[in-house]
Formats: C-alpha cells, structure tokens, sequence
C-alpha cells in the first residue's frame, strides 16, 4: 500500500497518510520533508490535531476523505475504464477505482510491444485505412444490447483523418478500420441505441464534397456529414450532409434519434467568424426516416456511399423534417441523453448554460425549439455532462476549472439562465474537458465514480520537461449528502478527451487466443518448413520456450521472406514475440497465436531473431540466426 494509492479511513478518528499529505502544501510542508520526519513519532502525533481543517473543504478541491478507493495489492478494480489517446492515436484500460493503467490498445498507431502494424495483417490494415502513421481518438465507446454493455466491441473515431475503428473485446485488440469518404475529421463517435445496430461518425472539418480540388476558396461549397457504419461489417452505410459542422454526438435509447452539436453554423474561416452569432445548432437526426430515404433510393450517391441531403433548403426538412435545426446558445460542445431517455443535454462552451431537450417533444413538432424545455446556468466553459442515475448532472466547466453538479427536473421547473437548480461545484486540476460517470451512457448508470480529464496539470505532479501530462482525476459521487469528493490525481500521457466506464462483469476477455478466430493456419512442431520458391521464402515455425523452430535459416539477399509463427503455448500470460534486428520487424505472439511478417532480405550478413517477451529463464537464449547470403 502506498501513499499515492489510498484514501481509506481508518474509523478511529484519526488522520489517514493520504490526508496528512493532503493537508502538506497548507502547512508549508513538503512531501519530501514530511516524509524524512514521518520517522519521528511526535510530529505524526501532531497532525491529528488538524481533522477539523479536513471536515471542510481544504482549499484543495477535496472534501472529507472518506472514500474507500484502495485496491490492495491481488485484489481485482471493480471497472474498466477505456480512455482514447488522443494524438497518440491508442486507447488506455485503466481499472477503477485504482486508476491504474492496465493495458494500451494501439488503434491508429504503430506500435512494437504489441506488433501493432508490424506484423502483415496489422499493416495490411493500416495501409488499407489510409496508410497514415497516427490518429487522433476522441471517443471510445463500448457496444450495447438492450441499453447495457454486451462486451463485444469499444469503437472509437479518428479525427484527424477521418476514420472509424473497432476494437474486439475478446482479444482487446484492433481488428477492423474503416477510411470514410466524404468526411474530414470524424470527430463524435457514438452507436445508435438499444443494440449497436449502427455506428455514427460526426463529422468535424466541413469541406467540398466531393474534396477533389473543384471548390477551394469558396465556403459556400463547404458540408459536413453524419455518417453512419455498420458496426459488423464496418461498411459505410449511408451519410446525411447538414449546414454547418458538426462536432460531438449522442443517440437517443430507443433507435430513433441522434444528436449532434455544431457551433460553426455559419460557416467561419476564423475563429473570429466561428464565434460571431449568438446561436448554433443542436441537430436531431431522425434516423429510421433517413434509413427510408436510402432505402427508396432517395440520394446522392458520392465516393461509393448514398448521401442523403439533410441542409435546411432540403426537400426532405421541410415537412416532418429529417434533421431538425436546434437553435442553441453558443458554439455547444457535448451533447449527451439523460438515462432515463427523456432530455439530450448540450453543453454551451462559450455561453455558461446547458440546453435542455424533451426527446418526447420532438415528434411531429412544428418548431423544434420549442422542445427546449431548460436552460440553467453551470458556470463557465460548459463542455461535457454525465449522469448518476438518480436524476442529477455533471457537467465540466472548462473555463473554471471545476466540476458543477446539478439537478435535472429542477433545471426544467426553473427560469432559463437560473443557477438554482447546481447543487454543487468541485474544483477540479485544471481545465476539464470530457467527464465520464460510470455506465453513464447506459439506461442504468452505477452513480459511484465519476473520472474528469483534465487537460492541464500544472503543479499537481513532478516536472518533467516543457511536455506536461493530463490529469485524470477521479471523484467519488456516490453520496449525496456528502456531496463530491476528489480522491486521486492519475497523470496521463497526451492526451486522453473521453472515456467508457463499464463493470467488470460485462467484459469476458480471452485469456489465449482461439486459432479458430485466427485468419491464419495454427503451425504446429510437425507443420514446421521452410519453402523455397523463386526467390520467395516462407518460413513456418514455431516459438515456445526457449526456442523457435529453426536454429538458422539461410535466405540470400534480395529473397522475399515470410515467417510465419505460432506461439504454441497453452499457458496464459506466456507471450513470446519474433524479432529481427535491424529489419524493423517485432511481432507479438500470445499463447496459441499466429503471425506472419513479410520483408525483402535486403541486408546481408549475421541477424539474431529474438524473442523480446520475457517468457522463462531461457528466454534470453531464445534466438534463431536469420543468414542473408550476399547476391552474386
Ligand atoms: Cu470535448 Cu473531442 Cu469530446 Cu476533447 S472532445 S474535450
Ligand atoms: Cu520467448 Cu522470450
């Protein structure tokens, strides 16, 4: 147990390690100081006198320190928590409420630990999905059934080239992008409800479409579309262009409505002209209307993809409107539905209030901003709100460094622009952007955890460098009379935007592969062969401890190579991989995994193929010599 990992109260009255530190910078104590005279007994004595100061709030954010979030060491967290990567392109598992980071998912990235793109089916897959090197992943969300999460999958955007990803849950690993045309910047990320039926990209970047050189400087040519993708097949399906941008994303619960903000409604070049009117939009996509278009043939088709016209002017907005037009103080940001399906909730980013949309109201309504039925005021820099399941809302104010939480009925009974209905405010270190409640986007949230991610950590962890980590911080939210309570400070590497919080019990990962879900034929000891063929060589092998099937293998230069290897092991947890030296080539192998890597023999000379998993006592011996013989 360290210091850093418990908040627990010992019940006695006394002062916990973490509260004493937590009182350090108020004393004009230093950690390091507190530590070396930790030793000496009096002083520990003395701090208990200061419980009262830790009754109120500290001046630090937190209130009472009272919340069990110690996860002893063999003991198992009680969520996973999936967190995007932003710019580094990679999806985090943490587990809650350690907020210990358990596993990086590469997506979008190259990556060696895992063989991400390094092995041929890997880069295939980059390659074929635009062939970028990076990505930027802003939402991951976990698939449902029936409003609850089925374990399948966790999808998750590109925003910086426009791409979908899937990742399966069975293996953790990704195994299906999707390059979508016709938009830039696929910014939200979100699955239309009950059951996963379809995924949406929102698109950011508005665009000529189609993007070929035709229109440059010319805004009036500039759209942005929804797309929506079939989460089994990853096929685009079908896209909705709109007026405006569109920025974040949220389903209704019942397989009809999908939300979207944009807050470039008019079309600015400038930051200045994104901000100049007092409104945008929220847009409620009529989904099952838009699926009838297409199904009638009602659409462009553009880039190999039907593309329903969703703009104001549009035959199909005038009556019983496809995409109604939700006007909305100023550029919004998040948008997300209440558990309950009753509100979509936008937050307003420049404007200090969250608009409140009655779902019910929006069928048949002739003006659809008469479903806006609350607008409280929750501070500056609103962008992102979760909920507890017992009818409250947090929403992030990025502006103010804080976390308000407020209360959904009341904020409809209330004025508009009332602060009435915020029960409280948290600060928070610094700058939230997205705030993630635990099974927050489900029919049925938990209501104990809530994690903010702060974009800014300034003084909250050791320097290192001009490059600083964000903070995800976690707050206990599970009592309402004692109201939030931050209990840890997580650095993270850049840079995380959302996250899924999902019980443990939903997830059933695999704990060695099924070759049967593999592409590739399992080699076993007696399968092991090398095939010479025209300058092609294909080397099939296997690895297990301490050795790969083969001592040397001799390939001359210029030959085309494939390895192909199975980790024969049965065990879990024993990985091996396949490494070669100065060929930029390392392939991970879990236990009953298969994986080929292709290269040109470029180089002649000695290259020791390595195993870069520590895997036994002998693994430092597990290598094979890769002979390239010099061309004539
Ligand atoms: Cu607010 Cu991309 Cu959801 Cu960042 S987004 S914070
Ligand atoms: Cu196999 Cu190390």
């Amino acid at each position: 147990m360290t210091q850093e990992t418990t908040a627990s109260d010992p019940g006695d009255g006394s002062t916990t390690d973490n509260e004493r530190e937590m009182l350090l910078p108020q004393l004009g104590v230093d950690r390091r100081n507190f530590m070396k005279a930790g030793a000496v007994a009096g002083l520990m004595g003395s701090f208990a006198g200061c419980t009262d100061i830790l009754d109120t709030d500290n001046g630090n954010g937190t209130g009472p320190i009272d919340v069990d979030t110690e996860v002893p060491p063999g003991e198992l967290d009680d969520y996973y928590a999936f967190l995007s990567g932003g710019h580094s392109g990679d999806v985090r598992v943490y587990g809650v409420p350690s907020m210990r980071q358990i596993m990086r998912i590469p997506v979008f990235n190259y990556e060696s630990a895992r063989g991400h793109g390094h092995d041929d089916e890997s880069r295939q897959m980059l390659e074929e999905a635009g062939d970028y090197t990076w990505g930027d992943t802003h939402h991951p969300r976990v698939s449902q059934t029936d409003n609850d999460y089925d374990g399948r999958w966790l999808f998750i955007n590109d925003k910086a080239n426009g791409r979908m990803a899937r990742i399966n849950l069975k293996y953790f690993e990704t195994d299906a992008i999707v390059d979508i045309p016709n938009q830039q910047g696929t910014h939200g990320a979100c699955a239309r409800m009950p059951d996963t039926d379809l995924v949406f990209g929102v698109g950011e970047y508005e665009v000529p479409i189609p993007n070929d050189g035709r229109h440059l400087d010319d805004p009036d040519h500039y759209e942005s579309v929804l797309t929506a993708i079939d989460p089994e097949s990853m096929n685009v399906e079908w896209q909705v262009r709109v007026d405006g941008n569109l920025d974040n994303g949220d389903s209704d619960k019942e397989g009809r409505w999908f939300f979207a903000t944009c807050y470039n409604s008019e079309i600015g070049l400038t930051d200045a002209e994104m901000t100049a009117p007092d409104t945008d939009w929220l847009m409620a996509f009529d989904t099952p209307q838009i699926e009838e278009l297409v199904a009638a043939g009602e659409y462009e088709m553009i880039n190999d993809v039907p593309v329903v016209d969703g703009r104001q002017d549009s035959p199909h907005n005038q009556s019983d409107p496809i995409v109604h037009y939700i006007d909305v103080p100023k550029s919004p940001h998040g948008v997300s539905v209440t558990p309950d399906n009753q509100y979509a909730i936008a937050s307003g980013k420049l404007d200090p209030t969250c608009s409140i949309i009655d779902i019910a109201m929006l069928d048949g309504i002739d003006d659809p901003n008469d479903a806006v039925v609350g607008r409280p005021e929750v501070g500056g820099g609103p962008l992102h709100t979760a909920y507890d399941g017992r009818g409250h809302a947090y929403t992030s104010l990025f502006v103010d460094s804080q976390v308000a939480k407020w209360d959904i009925e009341a904020a409809v009974q209330a004025e508009e622009g009332s602060t009435d209905p915020v029960i409280e405010k948290i600060d928070v270190h610094y700058n939230p952007g997205h705030l993630i409640a635990s099974e927050s986007y489900t029919a049925d949230p938990a209501g104990d955890w809530l994690i903010v991610l702060n974009k800014l950590s300034m003084d909250r962890f050791l320097p290192v460098g001009p490059v600083y980590p964000e903070n995800d911080q976690l707050i206990y939210i599970g009592d309402d009379d004692e109201g939030m309570q931050l209990v840890k400070d997580t650095p993270a590497y850049p840079e995380p935007h959302d996250a899924t919080i999902v019980g443990a019990d939903k997830l059933d990962p695999a704990r060695i592969y099924d070759p049967d879900d593999l592409e590739l034929d399992y080699i076993t000891p007696e399968d092991a062969e090398i095939i010479r063929e025209d300058g092609h060589v294909h080397i099939k092998m296997i690895s297990q401890r301490n050795n790969f099937s083969f001592p040397e293998i001799t390939v001359q230069e210029g030959d085309e190579v494939t390895i192909t290897t199975t980790n024969i092991e049965t065990t879990e947890d024993i990985l091996h991989s396949l490494a070669i030296p100065q060929y930029d080539i390392n392939v991970k192998l879990a236990p009953q995994e298969t994986r080929e890597v292709t290269f040109t023999a470029d180089k002649p000379g000695v290259y020791w193929i390595y195993c870069a998993y520590f895997c036994s006592a002998l693994h430092l011996e597990m290598r094979s010599r890769l002979l390239v013989e010099p061309a004539e």
